[in-house]
């Protein structure tokens, strides 16, 4: 394991090097002195003002620094009023108020002095968390980033690593995690078993400090794997006591444990199935099981037939999650939160909104994103997704419940992290800005990926005015560039399969998955409107989504079947729309490349190099991407390129 890490945007530098003043941090006695907030705003200032006297609470006629607890605001609610002499800081509680230091810093130290302010902030969402598919040896599922910094050789590690891991993300406004991988398997089958109850302890009690509520990802079948009972049938009284005594043990271990999430059913993963009962059956027992301690279980709707025949048309894997647990709705318990994926399919570069988000009344739900570029480009190609999950949420379902919003019916986010036990955290630098960026846009949905970004560059790399240029050019219009060399107009999966990474068009066609482009000489795309899945979607969305002179052309494959010489909105026919694409997006690749080198005497030598390597191989797989795309369709199409390239 790399024990090496950096402070990322934490990493405090003089702000007033030359201030010899005081600065006197107040705070009454209801505000814990140990606390996240005091701690934090102390390592602040220490780096900040390194020649000041830091005192605490004595008179001062220097800057002043005022922090309190105040049951006018909610629990992660904060208020600030601050000028050039100081600040104070309110917060809801120890949580709120550490919410509130860390933003604070974040304006000082965006603005490079004391700010004037006045400011009162609430998060959007009560759950905002990161999936972590970390696996009991080490391994990461679809991890990019190094080996798991939370699991060495099946054991639990609570090390500084750790505490810095939480406070990044408590700074950036997370406040959950799941440490484990969904899919349990191995040593981690036993993460709840007595003998990782001490580490637990431990884990959570950090996390804690932090506001962050540990969850683990369960196995259903525990009672069988781990109790060495016969069964796990979610109605058989002895399953359900098995499960409120062991959360009655984790949770006196391990108070601040904030629940289970729980991939039942789905690939390969054990379920209430296996007993004849449904999902919300599976759902409630565990959810009954944990609601004495306050516990909540985290229910993924990523549910499919994953051994399907690719001749059947009529089934469609993204009708897969809607036929399941729409017919559920209102049969969860409170406390259980189903988990959606932002599409019906499975993190592409382009989807449709999961026509779930418009169809739940009575049951509260999660959307779940991916931090891990799985496929999109695996954190060796910048993409950075912060536009794309501003666009999600903010999209209006066209439900008939106001208002309509996917950010107005969850309750929580959730995203599957992009960490590991690299220096940097997140494999490349760049990748960093989607982890900070979740945090911040689920906090705060109203700030636009630009403000974010920005705000991230600036707390990461520092103030300068071409830095901040070129690496806001490269992030904003990463996702566009990568969606144009490799799936563009909304068809997806023309990965590799297993891996992800690099083309293949034909790699998902005619295999089990269910996940085709269904390409052939005349015309592309799946007619969705045949295989019902437009119907899922209310009106207008329905009309618009079926009728190809309609449907927006970044989703028009997705949707309809339409042949080569379909004409788009944007005036070119598709097959010219491809070929266009994957060159312009190879281009933009190019000019990310070039600008990153532009600035290389601005960034530490080791941050360029890694970026620069990163650049050649997205450099290589957007080349390798835009030849086999279209020379496929080229090939199967006949259709030359306007402009007369080499289509290879
Ligand atoms: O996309 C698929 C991934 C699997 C993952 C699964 C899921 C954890 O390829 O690696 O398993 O999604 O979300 O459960």
């Amino acid at each position: 394991m790399n024990d090496k890490f950096s402070s990322l945007w934490l990493d405090y530098k003089p702000l007033f090097p030359g201030f010899t003043g005081r600065a006197a941090i107040r705070c009454p006695s209801r505000v814990d002195r140990q606390g996240a907030a005091v701690s934090e705003l102390i390592t602040a200032l220490k780096a900040m003002l390194p020649a000041a006297e830091l005192t605490f609470g004595a008179d001062s006629a220097g800057l002043i620094f005022e922090l309190d607890i105040g049951d006018f605001l909610d629990v992660e609610e904060y208020m600030i009023s601050a000028d050039e002499r100081g600040a104070a800081v309110i917060g809801g509680s120890e949580r709120g108020l550490m919410y509130g230091v860390f933003a604070y810093l974040r304006e000082i130290r965006t603005a490079g002095s004391l700010v004037r302010m006045n400011k009162r902030v609430r998060p959007a969402l009560g759950l905002r968390m990161l999936d972590h598919w970390d696996n009991a040896d080490g391994t990461v599922e679809r991890g990019y980033s190094g080996s798991s910094f939370f699991f060495r050789e099946g054991k639990l590690v609570v090390d500084e690593r750790t505490e810095m891991y939480a406070r990044l993300i408590a700074s950036a406004g997370i406040n959950a995690a799941a440490i484990n991988n969904v899919n349990v398997r191995g040593d981690a089958v036993r993460l709840i078993a007595e003998e990782n109850l001490p580490g637990l302890a431990r884990l959570s009690e950090l996390f804690s400090r932090w506001g962050i509520a540990l969850y683990l990802s369960i196995d259903f079948s525990a009672p069988i794997s781990v109790g060495g009972m016969r069964t796990a049938d979610p109605l058989d009284p002895a399953v359900g006591y098995w499960w409120s005594n062991k959360a009655r043990e984790l949770w006196k271990a391990a108070p601040g444990l904030g629940g289970f999430l729980v991939k039942a059913d789905s690939e390969g993963q054990p379920g209430p199935y296996a007993y004849g009962r449904d999902h919300a059956d599976g759902a409630n027992m565990l959810a009954r099981a944990v609601k004495p301690f306050g516990g909540r279980i985290i229910w993924r709707a990523f549910v499919y037939n994953c051994t399907q025949d690719w001749r059947d048309e009529r089934t469609d894997r993204a009708c897969a999650g809607y036929r399941t647990f729409a017919p559920l709705d209102g049969h969860f318990d409170a406390n259980v939160i189903l988990q959606v994926k932002n599409g019906p399919m499975d993190f592409q570069v382009r989807e449709p909104v999961h026509p779930l988000f418009g169809a739940m009344r009575h049951t509260a739900l999660a959307a779940e994103f991916q931090l891990a570029q799985e496929y999109t480009g695996q954190q060796l190609h910048v993409c950075c997704l912060l536009p794309m999950f501003r666009e999600i949420l903010m999209w209006n379902t066209a439900c008939d419940i106001q208002p309509g919003r996917v950010i107005d019916r969850i309750q929580a986010a959730a995203a599957v992290a992009n960490t590991g036990d690299s220096f940097c955290w997140t494999g490349s630098e760049l990748a960093g800005a989607n982890l900070y960026g979740f945090g911040r846009l689920t906090f705060e949905p109203q700030l636009t990926a630009e403000d974010i970004i920005d705000e991230w560059i600036s707390l990461t790399f520092g103030s300068s005015e071409r830095v901040r240029e070129a690496l806001l050019q490269i992030l904003l219009g990463s996702h566009r560039a990568y969606e144009g060399y490799t799936a563009p107009l909304g068809l997806g999966w023309l990965c590799k399969p297993g891996t992800h990474y690099g083309p293949d068009p034909w790699g998902y066609e005619f295999d089990r998955w269910g996940t085709y482009n269904r390409a052939d000489r005349e015309a592309v795309g799946v007619d969705r409107s045949r295989t019902g899945y437009t119907s899922l979607y209310p009106e207008p969305l329905r009309e618009l989504y079926s009728d190809p002179e309609k449907c927006p052309d970044e989703l028009l494959l997705f949707f309809c079947r339409v042949k080569y010489t379909h004409v788009l909105h944007s005036g070119k026919t598709v097959i010219q729309h491809i070929y266009d694409s994957h060159f312009d997006g190879y281009a933009e690749a190019e000019e990310f490349a070039r600008l990153w080198d532009s600035i290389e005497s601005e960034l530490d030598p080791a941050v360029y190099d890694n970026g620069r390597r990163r650049f050649k191989e997205q450099l290589r797989s957007a080349g390798e991407w835009r030849d086999v795309i279209n020379a496929f369709f080229h090939r199967l199409s006949g259709v030359p390129d306007e402009q007369g390239r080499k289509l290879y």
